[in-house]
């Protein structure tokens, strides 16, 4: 039976993009307006010295928990400090109160309005459901394409994630008022409103607390997904750390996110029942505290306000917010480019971590928007045939000069499998080639469809890479590969050649440390995406003695900073 496919997938694509366009005035309202609260939240969190906001939180914990774990908060807090993440935790705290906040301020009247309404509540729980189960992961594509990359798109793509607990919590809790007083509240002839602010609401106040409690939870959950398109804070600090493996730097992040997590679980746990509630009344507490926050953020508004008036609001700078766009957090062009920023003096500038898809997604819409935009590009790549592009001249040398591709396999490889060692050692391309089959795949081809239609007319030159290579017989060829566009393409049509030749090969997609880490420890066969001698210097001269280097399979590419032509500068000093 032959049942053509259902194009799902196209009639989600195109309804995000009309809503890309149809709302994009819409979407930049609520990008500005969350990144506005995000940056009060994080000047009141970082007023002062760190040590001002531990003593507040140690005392807030004191008063809510008790002593014991006002200790546990003052030393996990300074370790932290000590440790070197005390600015990304302020980060991520910052990104899981406004998402908490988000979810309160949308979530509770939501489940007032399903504990009133038997309909609204048929139809709130199945997208509920939908909400939690679909993987988080896949919010984050139409959030890059709504609200551009960076923390406005990990706050949206958490709260998503985050909010059904306390829609949950907060109409079970107001269902589970007994009938008796609601009937008693009737009788007395009470309004609606009255009945919910005066019954419902303050019983259910404790399982309410209960939904806010998990959605925060559920929130700090996201840190790390939310990184994936450059949400800065620990969630960044550990998905660095996969991506160039380095174990110590994800531990220390991970028990700074556990200890973040306790103190806030603790705190919206015992916020309604405080510890010392006879000592010092809750209301006079928390008014306190509400008092120092808001004043706080007054002073800090206004502060802000005026800094910002000297500086030039028309430059570059003003225009992409200092931000340059990354690619993945362990790419060697990203080591670069910071390189390149302190080279250049560059300290006003943030280079945003993320993937290289989330960086063409953001091309792709300031481009079409005739926006200004700075990102990390390199060729050969298809993004300069489809847009008009150049790189910024880059006089001091930073990015080095032109590089070849290397391919490198396991050590053994060679003796396991000769005839794959042999094509891969004979493997050896033109930037041309490579260009073609990745506008291919943009193009909406599959990978390895477009892989086979240009092996289809590279006859000669696929003959020169498996000449004299003894063909296999089933053996297991694994490809490890970065998901950049170059190396989508060459790791496609290699692997199809291996196929071709009587291999079985799996490619599989890593982060950039364990490509190389895969390879030396034997658990990949083999990868062609090694960029030297600058690109992966680092990565190289960590593992080369225990892989095989077979050598170049590609010259000529480029690493650098590119702009859209239509963006009026030429070079990297025009940042200043
Ligand atoms: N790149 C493409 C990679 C190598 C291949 C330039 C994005 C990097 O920076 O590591």
């Amino acid at each position: 039976m032959d049942i053509a496919k259902i194009p799902l997938g196209e009639w989600v694509d195109s309804f995000v993009a009309w809503l890309t366009v149809a709302w994009a005035g819409f979407f930049s309202f609520i990008t500005n307006l969350i990144g506005g609260l995000l940056d009060i939240i994080t000047n009141v969190l970082s007023v002062g010295p760190p040590i001002v906001l531990i003593l507040a939180l140690t005392l807030l914990v004191i008063y809510t928990s008790r002593w014991p774990l006002g200790i546990f908060t003052l030393l996990s807090l300074l370790l932290i400090v000590n440790l070197g993440y005390w600015d990304s935790s302020i980060e991520t705290i910052a990104i899981v109160l406004l998402s908490g906040l988000l979810t309160i301020i949308i979530g509770i009247p939501i489940g007032i309005w399903c504990a009133q309404r038997k309909t609204v509540q048929r139809i709130v729980t199945p997208i509920l459901d939908f909400m939690q189960t679909m993987p988080a992961f896949v919010y984050l594509i139409p959030a890059i394409l709504f609200f551009g990359i960076g923390v406005v798109p990990g706050i949206i793509a958490s709260f998503i994630f985050a909010i059904a607990p306390t829609i949950r919590m907060t109409n079970l809790g107001i269902q589970k008022v007994p009938e008796d007083l609601i009937e008693a509240a009737d009788a007395f002839g009470s309004t609606a409103s009255q009945k919910l602010f005066k019954v419902q609401l303050p019983l259910a106040t404790p399982t309410i607390m209960a939904g806010v409690n998990q959605s925060i939870m559920l929130a700090l959950s996201m840190v790390v997904t939310a990184s994936l398109v450059g949400a800065p804070g620990l969630g960044a600090d550990v998905y660095r750390a996969v991506s160039q493996i380095d174990v110590g730097q994800g531990f220390e992040a991970g028990l700074s996110i556990v200890f973040i997590a306790i103190i806030l679980d603790r705190i919206t746990q015992n916020l309604r029942n405080p510890a010392y509630r006879h000592v010092i009344k809750p209301k006079i507490a928390f008014s306190v505290l509400a008092l120092l926050v808001l004043g706080t953020a007054i002073v800090g508004v206004i502060a802000d306000n005026k800094t910002t008036v000297n500086k030039n609001a028309n430059g570059i700078g003003a225009q992409t917010e200092y931000e340059i766009v990354g690619i993945e957090p362990g790419a060697g062009l990203m080591e670069l480019t910071n390189t390149a920023l302190e080279d250049y003096g560059l300290d006003d500038w943030t280079l945003i971590e993320g993937s290289s898809a989330a960086m063409v997604a953001e091309l792709q819409k300031a481009y079409t928007n005739q926006e200004p935009i700075i990102i990390t590009g390199w060729s050969p790549h298809w993004m300069f045939s489809s847009f008009d592009l150049k790189y910024l001249k880059d006089s001091k040398g930073s990015f080095g000069g032109e590089e070849s591709i290397h391919s490198i396999v396991r050590k053994g490889l060679k003796q396991d499998a000769p005839g794959a060692y042999s094509i891969l050692d004979q493997f050896s391309w033109e930037p041309s080639d490579m260009e073609s089959v990745m506008v291919d795949i943009t193009d909406g081809m599959e990978p390895s469809e477009a892989a086979e239609k240009w092996i289809k007319a590279h006859a000669d030159k696929v003959s020169e890479w498996t000449n004299g290579a003894q063909s296999g017989s089933g053996e297991p060829i694994k490809l490890v590969f970065v998901a950049w566009d170059t190396e989508i393409a060459s790791t496609y049509v290699i692997g199809k050649v291996l196929e071709q030749n009587g291999y079985e090969v799996t490619l599989s997609q890593v982060e950039v440390g364990p490509m190389f880490a895969g390879v030396a420890n034997g658990s990949a066969d083999g990868m062609v995406g090694a960029w030297l001698p600058t690109t992966h210097v680092e990565y190289y001269n960590t593992y080369k003695n225990e892989v095989v280097d077979l050598g170049p399979n590609l010259h000529g590419t480029k690493n650098g900073l590119v702009v859209p032509e239509y963006v009026d500068i030429d070079s990297i000093e025009d940042l200043k």
